[in-house]
């Protein structure tokens, strides 16, 4: 199925992934962690294995499947995990050649790898767009170079949905649903369910699907008695969040409650919220409420700082083999795949949850 030999350059790029695959053995592959929230009792992910113990992965005419990754940048915990994850599955032993492009963060840079795996005639593109809007151009030029689009983590919203093959990623308008649920039963439990509460929110990037669905999901979930004072981007940083969260305790005295739309935003809300003098998690003054569950959420939990994380999947390298084996044998795959995801607050045991955790 490889079109013709390489470019030069794309070899460098090869090279360049699988001297970065091979130091990354630690992560098993790792299938959809079927948990059902809440995850109390917590069944740590029984994850079975099912793109790397397949023989390797191989085109019709025996040649490597090339795979291009659009990766949206390097901005979290979340982010490195799911990097991780794509290179320690798509490696030549398993019968992939992967080239990965970090655009930073920035949509342009994401439609040049595009238009460049285009250019280099991979078998398959994979992308993580940064925003929802503006990818009709990119994806028709894709399908006129008849190579099929994955879509992975977050969502295009695009008018022709024939543009792309399929997305598997996390139900973010779910996650923003739940969280504020879970909120609505802490103050209840409580004895401060008619109190008025003061909420600020730090958004992720503005127009990503994870901020778009998280922000929604959350807002249903309001009651009349919640004050949202202000919500703004920390673009899913830890040096944003920190920043905004300066802000927002420069202009409120009186906030109960942070949303953050990613723990490492949280991470940076927490030492604002140190370093002005006021105590959050469990036992402070501030409830913090966090997005994704990476490792260090954990941590932070643990530590009394953070109240309460909402799962976000970061492993869908596994994933997306499984779907382009299938596209390889011709089958048909489901346009939309959710992952099951969960939550952890600090009523759980979160040091034996954490401890059987991938991520
Ligand atoms: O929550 C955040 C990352 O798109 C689900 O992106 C992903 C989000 C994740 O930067 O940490």
């Amino acid at each position: 199925m490889k079109r013709k030999v390489l470019s030069a350059l794309l070899s460098v790029a090869m090279v360049a992934t699988m001297l970065v695959g091979c130091g990354s053995s630690s992560e098993p592959a790792a299938a959809p962690a079927e948990e059902a929230a809440p995850a109390e009792e917590a069944a740590p992910a029984e994850e079975a294995a099912p793109a790397e113990e397949a023989a390797p992965a191989e085109a019709a005419d025996g040649d490597l499947i090339v795979v291009g990754y659009a990766q949206v940048g390097a901005e979290s915990d979340w982010r490195t995990a799911n990097t991780e994850s794509f290179k320690s599955t798509f490696t030549e032993e398993n019968g992939y050649q992967l080239i990965f492009d970090d655009a930073q963060q920035k949509q342009e840079n994401q439609i040049k790898a595009i238009r460049s795996f285009i250019q280099q005639e991979v078998d398959y593109i994979v992308v993580a767009p940064v925003v929802e809007t503006g990818w009709e151009t990119v994806l028709e030029e894709a399908k006129e170079a008849g190579i099929p689009v994955i879509l992975s983590d977050r969502m295009m919203d695009v008018s022709d949905d024939s543009l792309y093959t399929c997305w598997v990623g996390g139900n973010f308008v779910k996650e923003g649903q739940d969280a504020a649920k879970w909120l609505a039963d802490k103050l209840e439990a409580d004895g401060r369910g008619d109190e008025e509460i003061n909420i600020v929110t730090l958004q992720g990037t503005i127009g990503a699907s994870a901020q778009v669905g998280r922000t929604e999901g959350f807002a249903e979930g309001m009651q009349d008695n919640w004050n949202m004072l202000a919500m703004q981007t920390g673009e899913f940083t830890q040096s944003k969040g920190q920043e905004v969260m300066e802000s927002f305790l420069k202009q409120y005295d009186d906030i109960d409650v942070v949303v953050c739309e990613n723990d490492n935003m949280a991470f940076g809300a927490i030492d604002a919220i140190k370093a002005a003098g006021k105590t959050c998690g469990p036992e402070g003054d501030i409830i913090i409420i966090s997005f994704d569950a990476v490792s260090a959420a954990f941590d932070s939990m643990i530590a009394g700082d953070m109240n309460a994380s909402f799962e976000c999947n970061p492993l869908h390298g596994p994933r997306v083999a499984e779907i382009i084996q299938k596209l390889e044998a011709g089958e048909s795959v489901d346009k939309v795949q959710y992952v099951d995801e969960a939550y952890f607050d600090t009523t759980m045991d979160l040091k034996a949850i954490q401890a059987e955790r991938l991520y």
